[in-house]
């Protein structure tokens, strides 16, 4: 119904506003919403209503540049509709999952706001994941379709798509480039009619995965309203406006590259977005130097690659203005080097798909763009950071970290025991995060609570002796676990990728340094590996998950 009942504000707002109109989502309290919208954290645009209205200010301007391929916000938003018809015409309704399958191309924009357009959430699957994720995901969210690519590097999309069909006969396939049909010239068939999304913006608006290290994935309800505040508000922090060019060296799929402030700040505010099918310095230095990028995303790993690459020295850079990154601790040894060495300046980004995003500023003093994640970005970002006994702790102390705000879900879908080990009965989501809050309200994270290593009641924080390890000239990168041990519960284990180049340091003399560097005995590692490379999860971040074990790894000497 529509019945109309006041809210707080004194506003008149459609009863239906509340519901969460999909099983399985856990909506905000009446109470809570009204505020955010008295407030005017809460808008009532929908996410492909942030694209339609920058194209009808700038339609001309370059929005997506892929490869060879430029789409105009004009033309951009004439895809969307012609890939929300193709959907339609597929059979996808409003308020059906979508599993999106995409590298980063033009097509992976069809496939969401496509999606979106119609009112079905797309689900965001990374590129990398293949039928045992899938078969996850699809039965997590009970999607109708998997919009995937032919574009996937690496990857037969016939033979994928042959194996799909054997394990995963209910869900059929289709591909993203199938989705609009371009003219030899590249120009896109408008459809019939134009399909702004029929959905409200309360309505869940995709599902995106949790980023956890460990575990399966678990899926994450936003709405279009709350993301909306979280893509704006970020587009705000960050600075954006109709000038930004902008490439993530990570997934588009993930929440980072999405909107902190990721594509849909750019695309909300008149920028343009470079795709980058990968990380690769050659190739991203090149389409920086080419399209003047002044905004780039990375999480730790890539960021090192780039720092480390000899690339640097032959691209122009100089329109670079920011490096931001995020997604997992940044040592600080590295975030020193980044303005000094490759040029932008840092911007570190401490955010988690279920919502808060924190983010140092531009004008910030060193030690705050060195040695924090910044400072949440809502002034309704509600930050407890909490002993083990749910007690504050003082600033300046670890603690558990602890949210509830105007974009942070209040729980997972369809999944009550992840919400009754994660959320707190008033709304508060635990990270699982361990962090220190600075008087100027800044967070630094120390460690995440699964990771803190017990060596004979001794605790190890990973991130202090990696930095330590990070600063060996010697070393491009390295990782610290906890393994089973019978006198001690658990020893310690360093792996180290050494840098190209330099000699390739042997353990001995590793564990020297980290003496003369001044770490306790106890922290000095127990055993050290050298290998080629570490593990990571889908979108770059080390897993020490992989690590723990029973370690696989390309090559071992201890
Ligand atoms: C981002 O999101 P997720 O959902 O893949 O992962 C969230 C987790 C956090 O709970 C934290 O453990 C870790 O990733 N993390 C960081 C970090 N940023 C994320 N840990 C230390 N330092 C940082 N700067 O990873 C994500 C979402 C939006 C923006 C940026 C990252």
């Amino acid at each position: 119904g529509t019945l109309a009942t006041e809210t707080l504000a004194g506003q008149a707002v459609a009863a239906d506003a509340y519901d969460p109109m999909l099983d399985g989502v856990v909506p905000y309290p009446r109470d809570v919403a009204d505020r955010y919208l008295a407030a005017g954290y809460w808008g009532d645009r929908t996410l492909d209503r942030l694209v339609r209205d920058t194209a009808a200010r700038r339609p001309h301007h370059p929005a997506v540049i892929d490869r060879d391929r430029t789409a105009t916000y004009a033309e951009l938003v004439k895809r969307f509709d012609a890939a929300a018809a193709a959907l339609r015409a597929r059979g996808v309704a409003p308020g059906d999952r979508v599993l999106i399958h995409l590298p980063n191309v033009l097509e992976f924009f069809d496939a969401v706001y496509g999606t979106i357009s119609l009112g079905a959430l797309p689900v965001f699957a990374v590129h990398t994941h293949r039928h045992a994720e899938m078969e996850h995901l699809a039965q997590a969210s009970g999607a109708v379709l998997l919009l995937t690519s032919r574009q996937i590097p690496g990857l037969d999309a016939d033979a994928f798509a042959a194996e799909l069909a054997a394990r995963l006969p209910g869900l059929p396939l289709a591909y993203a480039e199938d989705l609009c049909a371009e003219h030899p010239d590249g120009a896109v068939r408008a459809a019939e009619t134009p399909a702004p999304c029929p959905r409200p913006a309360h309505a869940a608006a995709f599902l995106q995965l949790s980023g956890g290290t460990t575990g399966r994935p678990k899926l994450i309800p936003r709405t279009h309203r709350d993301y909306a505040y979280s893509v704006e508000r970020s587009a705000e922090v960050c600075g954006l406006d109709d000038s930004t060019v902008f490439l993530a060296g990570i997934p588009l799929a993930h929440n980072f590259a999405a909107s902190s402030p990721g594509y849909m700040g750019v695309l909300a505010t008149g920028g343009t977005v470079v795709a980058a099918l990968n990380g690769s310095p050659d190739l991203v230095f090149g389409l920086v130097e080419r399209h003047r990028v002044t905004l780039a995303a990375a999480v730790p790993p890539l960021a090192l690659s780039w720092l480390n690459s000899p690339a640097r020295s032959r691209y122009d850079l100089s329109a670079w203005k920011v490096l931001q990154v995020g997604g997992a601790k940044l040592a600080r040894a590295t975030a020193e080097r980044i303005e000094p060495e490759l040029g932008p300046r840092l911007q570190q980004v401490f955010g988690m798909a279920e919502g808060l995003v924190c983010y140092t500023g531009l004008d910030d003093d060193a030690d705050t763009v060195l040695g924090t994640q910044g400072r949440p970005m809502s002034d309704a970002d509600e930050v407890l950071v909490l002993d083990d006994d749910g007690r504050p702790v003082p600033d300046g102390s670890p603690g558990n970290l602890w949210v509830r705000g105007p974009y942070t879900i209040r729980g997972y879908y369809g999944n009550p025991p992840a919400n009754a080990a994660s959320f707190t009965e008033d709304g508060f989501y635990g990270s699982g995060d361990i962090v220190i809050r600075h008087p100027n309200g800044c967070l630094s994270v120390v460690g995440r609570t699964k990771d803190i290593i017990n060596r004979g009641g001794e605790k190890v924080s990973p991130d202090e002796v990696e930095g330590a390890l990070l600063r060996h000239p010697g070393v491009h990168d390295a990782s610290l676990v906890g393994e089973p041990d019978e006198a001690l519960g658990e020893r310690t284990h360093a792996y180290v990728v050494p840098r190209a180049g330099a000699e390739p340091p042997k353990a001995k003399a590793l564990r020297a340094w980290l003496r003369t560097s001044g770490l306790a005995d106890h922290k000095v590692p127990d055993l050290v590996t050298v290998v080629d490379r570490l593990p990571t999860t889908h979108v770059g971040k080390i897993s020490r998950t992989t690590l723990r074990p029973a370690p696989r790894l390309p090559q071992g000497e201890s």
